[in-house]
């Protein structure tokens, strides 16, 4: 047990042993503290307790439809105006045909989510999502944050609740957790005032885990949210799944401010990275997985954060347009090899899994090219 520096962690280090759930103040103390050693300590105790030494990844591919979009989020560098030569929207066709383009390993889940498109329906959307199950039958399809839902039920003049029923009906078999940013008014205001607004996102969250469909959760950290911001935000997720249980899996992402609106903004560290990883598992009990997103945080901290509280690593996700317009670096996907070789090093035992967590099995004939 490494010493803990930091004294005003010495009451949570004794929750944190005995299990009971840390408040709001602790969680303000822990984004206060520089303990970085001490927190990483408490929230691997947590991580073991949970998984062992288990590392969860997948084989996904991200499909990204359109980036025109009608919000103009400061935060933001992927969406672009309709009328923007450099823009795109691709052709049901299109979406079809580039699922499964350009990997040669069974994928076991299509990750779906762009940009508000003022023209494609609701319709549209529901015969892509069919369309993509007709062909890839077996393929999870993780699609729409609680933001394009939203803005679909709007623009078809219909309820969450339906948009969600027939999107489900169409194919779609949960939600990724996107477009939750932070939830402090004060905030979004700032970095995101086109979109719903935080209590209209966990409502969003509350109707689809209602009706069957699980989804994950995240929060964007690392522009201008202060820690109270930050407890603020997972302490909300956290009611919402004492309530539904529907979350199941939490990524914190990191701001890339290239490109953006916000770009004077330095980018975050490797430290807050991992302190940000270690105080989400410390947080969130209620929440089973955390996701360090190798392509956000890189895979070298995505790494070390196998120690510091996450359980998972995202997957090979072949073509990432989100990060990479706000000045990722990483590459736009790793192999299934790259992925084990990287958990191994941890220390930690790999398991490809598909959406649902269960263990994917795998024999040399399901690494069979798609395409
Ligand atoms: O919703 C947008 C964020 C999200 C920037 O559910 C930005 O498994 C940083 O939600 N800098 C999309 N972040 C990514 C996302 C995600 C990723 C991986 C796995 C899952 C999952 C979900 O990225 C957006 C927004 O919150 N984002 N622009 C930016 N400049």
């Amino acid at each position: 047990m490494p010493s803990i520096e930091d004294q005003s962690l010495k009451p949570i280090l004794r929750k944190v042993e005995a299990g009971e759930r840390l408040s709001l103040e602790d969680g303000v103390t822990m984004y206060r503290s520089a303990d970085l050693l001490a927190l990483g300590y408490m929230a691997n105790l947590v991580r073991e307790r949970l998984h062992g030494d288990v590392t969860y990844f997948n084989v996904n591919r991200h499909i990204n439809p359109t980036d025109v979009c009608v919000a103009s989020c400061r935060l933001c560098a992927f969406g672009k105006r309709a009328k923007d030569p450099t823009s795109y929207t691709m052709s049901l066709e299109q979406v079809w045909d580039v699922a499964g383009k350009g990997y040669a390993e069974a994928v076991t889940e299509f990750h779906i989510v762009g940009g508000l498109h003022p023209e494609l329906s609701l319709d549209w959307f529901c015969q892509m999502i069919a369309g993509l199950k007709e062909r890839y039958e077996g393929v999870h399809l993780k699609a729409f944050t609680m933001v394009e839902i939203a803005y679909l039920a709007k623009r078809a003049k219909i309820s969450i609740r339906e948009t969600l029923e027939r999107l489900k009906a169409a194919g779609v078999d949960s939600l990724p957790g996107g477009g939750a940013e932070i939830f402090s008014e004060r905030v979004r205001r700032i970095i995101c005032d086109h979109k719903i607004d935080g209590e209209e996102w966990l409502e969003t969250a509350r109707i689809a885990h209602q009706i069957g469909l699980k989804s994950n959760c995240t929060m964007l950290y690392g522009h201008l949210e202060t820690p109270e911001d930050r407890a603020d935000h997972l302490v909300r997720l956290r009611e919402l799944q004492d309530e539904t249980g529907g979350f199941v899996t939490f990524i914190p992402l990191a701001f890339h401010p290239q490109n953006t609106a916000l770009a004077h903004l330095p980018k975050t560290t490797g430290f807050d990275d991992l302190k940000q990883i270690a105080i989400s598992r410390l947080m969130l009990d209620n929440i089973p997985h955390i996701k360090a997103y190798w392509i956000m945080m890189t895979p070298s901290v995505a790494q070390i954060a196998q120690r510091f509280g996450a359980n998972d690593v995202d997957g090979t996700v072949v073509e990432e347009k989100i990060y990479h317009d706000a000045g990722a670096t990483t590459a736009q996907h790793l192999r299934r090899q790259d992925l084990l070789r990287l958990i191994r090093e941890a220390g930690r035992e790999p398991v490809e899994r598909d959406t649902s967590y269960r263990p994917v099995q795998r024999t040399e004939s399901t690494f069979t090219v798609l395409v």
